[in-house]
């Protein structure tokens, strides 16, 4: 699986905003002053620039190589953008928004909507059936409940169905679904589904679901549609969504979990040994990373889930990424953190660390290993003090395995 976030990325964000200097001279004295020892460097690693996402989308052709005429065509241009919104049938909505008599929403009406309403997020784009993260972005968009409005009064709504662009067969549409309360009375303390129109500080490009995309923070990626066009209300009760076709849990929350980068695998006697990974703070959010470090068993790093080692594993702490000191330099250009949600307002540091959705570095230092070779586990403990992959082991919930290293350190 590809690291997520290669590091060169990260510098690739940094030498974007010019700031490769300040972050030089910030990592000579931020690393080691704050958060545990050894922990990743403040910066390291965290928004992946939009091309390097890892794509997942189906469509043939795929939306985003529509060039020219064709995309103008399918309305995925900035200027051709319309969100429709109409009921099924079953609903009732006072002033639905339609192609055909020139109501739909445009893109300009949106913005304007975003002047008042609109949000900026932090948050991981994760596949319920990839076991790493696609990649993190600073997301901009109008709450779903705010687009919704729009139609006026409405009557008889239990759910909330849409689809993006797919090249006008019906066989390729790719859909999701939400509850109408999950949509217009998420809590305030989270995050709510949004109709998103900007990343990393830029228009979301083809590639990422462009020009608006939805986005729902707390679920895996099949609820957040690309080259979003058609919203539909409905008095049906049941989701409708694409991926619940395949065996999939259309309810899936984000799963708190560990990653493993690839790194190296054999080190040298008397140095010290750094493994590092990524870790995700889910619906559950994150309270620490944890490893379990033991002999290679010959078992190709498996292990059954009712193998008694399990139960005897000595977990110890990894280090988290600690909250950058200057985010001015992990944000893009003329983005101030202040705005972000989740972020106080006046210091500008984020509430909560790590903040929910979000994916961030952590890293262990092993010195003292005698020669032979070992295995590395790596798991996270979410808020509700449950470590991965419990409460829920279903995979098709969102795969959460805890990953294993086998590494050498030779004499
Ligand atoms: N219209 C549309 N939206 C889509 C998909 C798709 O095939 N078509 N794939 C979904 C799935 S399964 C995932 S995991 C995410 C991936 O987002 P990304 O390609 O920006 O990384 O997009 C989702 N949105
Ligand atoms: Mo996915």
């Amino acid at each position: 699986m590809p690291d997520p976030m290669p590091r060169r990325e990260f510098l690739g964000t940094i030498a974007a905003t010019g700031l490769t200097t300040a972050l030089a001279t910030r990592r000579a004295t931020a690393d080691g002053k704050r958060g545990a020892p050894n922990a990743p460097a403040t910066s390291k690693r965290f928004l992946t620039s939009a091309e390097k996402f890892v794509d997942v989308s189906r469509g043939n052709p795929k939306p985003s190589t529509l060039r020219g005429e064709a995309r103008a065509k399918a309305r995925l241009t900035t200027d051709t953008w319309r969100l429709e919104i109409v009921s099924d049938g079953s609903a009732e909505l006072a002033n639905p928004l339609r192609l055909e008599d020139g109501t739909a929403l445009d893109l300009a009406s949106l913005e304007t909507l975003g002047r008042t309403h609109g949000l900026k997020f932090l948050k991981a784009m994760q596949c319920n059936n990839i076991p790493v993260p696609l990649g993190q972005g600073l997301w901009e968009g109008v709450p779903l409940r705010d687009v919704l409005r729009r139609v006026g009064k409405v009557g008889n709504v239990r759910r909330v169905y849409y689809w993006g662009f797919h090249n006008n067969d019906p066989a390729q549409r790719f859909q999701s679904s939400l509850g109408y309360n999950q949509v217009m009375e998420t809590p305030p303390w989270d995050l709510p589904p949004l109709v998103a129109y900007r990343l990393n500080g830029a228009e979301i490009p083809p590639e990422r679901g462009g020009p608006v995309r939805m986005i729902v923070p707390w679920a895996h990626g099949f609820k957040s549609i690309k080259w979003l066009q058609r919203i539909v209300l409905t008095n049906d009760y049941k989701a409708n969504d694409t991926y619940a076709l395949q065996n999939n849990d259309p309810d899936s929350y984000l799963k708190t979990a560990a990653y493993l980068d690839k790194g190296p695998s054999t080190f040298k006697a008397g140095e010290p040994v750094v493994i590092e990974g990524t870790a995700m703070a889910g619906w559950s959010g994150l309270k620490h990373v944890e490893y379990w470090l033991r002999p290679d068993g010959g078992t190709d790093g498996k292990l059954a889930e009712e193998d008694p080692a399990w139960k005897s594993a000595a977990w110890q702490p990894c280090s988290l990424m600690p909250p950058p000191d200057d985010w001015e330099i992990v944000l893009p250009a003329g983005t101030l953190s202040q705005e972000i949600w989740g972020f106080d307002r006046a210091t500008g540091k984020p509430k909560d660390w790590p903040p929910r959705f979000s994916v961030l570095p952590w890293s262990v230092t092993l010195v003292g290993l005698k020669p032979g070779a070992y295995e590395l586990r790596a798991r996270t403990v979410d808020l509700n003090g449950f470590a991965q992959p419990e409460p829920r082991t279903y995979q098709k919930s969102g795969l959460n395995l805890v990953p294993c290293k086998l590494f050498t350190v030779t004499a």
